[in-house]
């Protein structure tokens, strides 16, 4: 399975980065193979297919197979440091991502979006605002499409969301204008630290020209020359280019220095942690020279995402959401607070835990919660956190789990759906963990009617 020596950059990865990769390294005329450790990858029939004469290496890396090479240009998912590209990187070979590359030949704006929550949904929202303007706007990244895949010369302004595995192996991104959303902890098994994951997200505003900073959260604010230009949002006043809130008329309103924009109560997507979402996108198409009126037009509009504090139905007085995409502390401690209102939550969490700290989720819930249902792996280690500080059961179902929820449940009441982990110990994807939320409440409400 070793790669030929006259192949001197190997594309590591054949999912869709991997086969974006492909795609525009041969268009471009430039030699390389292709490397997968699964022995039947995802983008296998595609690769055979569009590549028939492109070298191809299944099976496990070894610590040999990539020490000949130029450049490792790796997908997002591998870790760089598996051992064989560890070894390889040590030995001087360089180390690259397809973020890397979409930048170099990117001729449009780019607009940059990290952060640890928040990133879909701010992407689609600046994606929708730009077509609104009349914008022709590319959107995707870690969102949907593979930057790659976007090129083209027809592109106005492209608007990616990009994670801390796409950005620490990219060593320029060159945006227009850049952001990380707001700092949590997540994927810290694999960044090992806080501190490591912070520096992947901060490479984003690496040779930007301007920058969107949240006055709310200190982790976002980036270290950069006085040149840059300063855009910012948070829940507090806003001022000279710092997006935020003020009252007008007994009603809060998103503003802009001393001028109200909207009524917040215009909005269709529900709590604070959007509020805040809504102004970060307002920033950024501002930076990058949106009217005010179309971005104002694409907010009133913006239904949300699904699986993302998603509505799901009200039954018997009770309002069931769908925030399956809450997989890390940060995002389920915002949903939980963002959606408690008049009544109390009953949340229902668990799964695979990726080493966060779960502490803050139970002090959340301790005031915001009527109760609590765990799933999955963490379920017996949350019960315990929890401490009985409020009821709390363990489920072995998404349906039961729903069941249990809606017994406590009193009129008023939210019932949440929100993580805090991942779901790969009992559902294919987070997506599919959302489907069965939904279904069981609508299986609930079929046997109550
Ligand atoms: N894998 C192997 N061996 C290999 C290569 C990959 O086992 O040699 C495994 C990885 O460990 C991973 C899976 O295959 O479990 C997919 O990895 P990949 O790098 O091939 O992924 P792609 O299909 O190219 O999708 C990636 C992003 N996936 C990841 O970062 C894991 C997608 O984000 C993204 O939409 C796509 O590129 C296009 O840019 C998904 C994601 O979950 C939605 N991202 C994480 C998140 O949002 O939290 C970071
Ligand atoms: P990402 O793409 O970063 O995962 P999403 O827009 O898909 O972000 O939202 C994922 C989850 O994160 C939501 O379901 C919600 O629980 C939470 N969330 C969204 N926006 C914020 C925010 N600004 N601050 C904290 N949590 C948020």
């Amino acid at each position: 399975s070793l790669i030929a020596s006259d192949n001197r950059r190997i594309v590591i990865g054949l999912g869709k980065t991997g086969l974006s990769i492909a795609r525009y390294f041969s268009k471009q005329g430039l030699s390389f193979a292709v490397a997968d450790s699964r022995k039947a990858p995802p983008g296998l029939e595609q690769f055979q297919s569009e590549f028939p004469d492109i070298e191809l290496s299944l099976g496990e890396f070894t610590a040999d197979q990539f020490l000949s090479a130029t450049e490792l240009v790796v997908s997002p998912g591998i870790s760089l440091a598996d051992p064989a590209i560890a070894a390889a990187k040590a030995n001087g070979v360089e180390v690259s991502g397809d973020i890397e590359w979409f930048c170099r030949e990117a001729v449009a704006p780019i607009v940059a979006i990290t952060g640890s929550n928040g990133k879909s949904t701010v992407t689609t929202l600046v994606g929708e605002m730009a077509a609104c303007a009349g914008r022709k706007v590319a959107v995707g990244g870690n969102l949907g499409t593979p930057a790659l895949d976007l090129l083209s010369d027809t592109v106005e302004l492209y608007v990616l969301e990009l994670s801390s595995f796409q950005l620490e192996r990219c060593a320029s991104v060159g945006a227009e204008v850049a952001t990380v959303l707001n700092v949590s902890e997540d994927h810290l098994d694999h960044h090992g630290s806080l501190i490591h994951y912070h520096q992947a997200k901060h490479r984003i505003f690496r040779d930007c020209k301007q920058v969107v900073i949240n006055r709310d959260d200190a982790l976002s604010t980036p270290l950069i020359p006085d040149d840059v230009i300063r855009w910012s949002f948070g829940l507090g006043r806003s001022d000279f280019r710092a997006f935020g809130l003020v009252e007008k008329d007994g009603e809060q309103h998103l503003a802009l220095a001393r001028e109200a924009l909207l009524p917040v109560a215009a909005m269709k997507i529900a709590g604070s942690h959007n509020v805040s979402n809504v102004l970060a996108a307002l920033a950024l198409g501002s930076a990058v020279g949106l009217p005010m009126p179309a971005m104002l037009t694409a907010i009133v509009d913006f239904k949300g995402l699904e699986h993302r504090c998603e509505f799901v139905a009200e039954v018997s007085g009770v309002r069931y959401y769908n925030d399956s995409k809450g997989t890390n502390v940060g995002a389920a401690v915002s949903a939980l607070r963002g959606l408690a209102g008049s009544g109390k939550v009953i949340l229902i969490a668990g799964g695979i835990g990726k080493g966060a700290d779960f502490n803050p989720l139970m002090d959340a819930l301790a005031e915001a919660g009527r109760a609590a249902v765990f799933i999955g792996e963490m379920a017996a280690p949350m019960m315990a956190m929890l401490d009985s500080r409020i009821p709390a059961i363990i489920s072995e179902s998404m349906f039961e789990a729903v069941k249990v929820a809606a017994n406590y449940a009193v009129p008023g009441d939210v019932v949440l759906l929100s993580p805090a982990c991942a779901s790969f110990d009992m559902f294919s994807n987070y997506e599919h963990r959302g489907r069965e939320f939904s279904s069981s409440v609508a299986a609930l409400a079929g046997g109550l009617s």
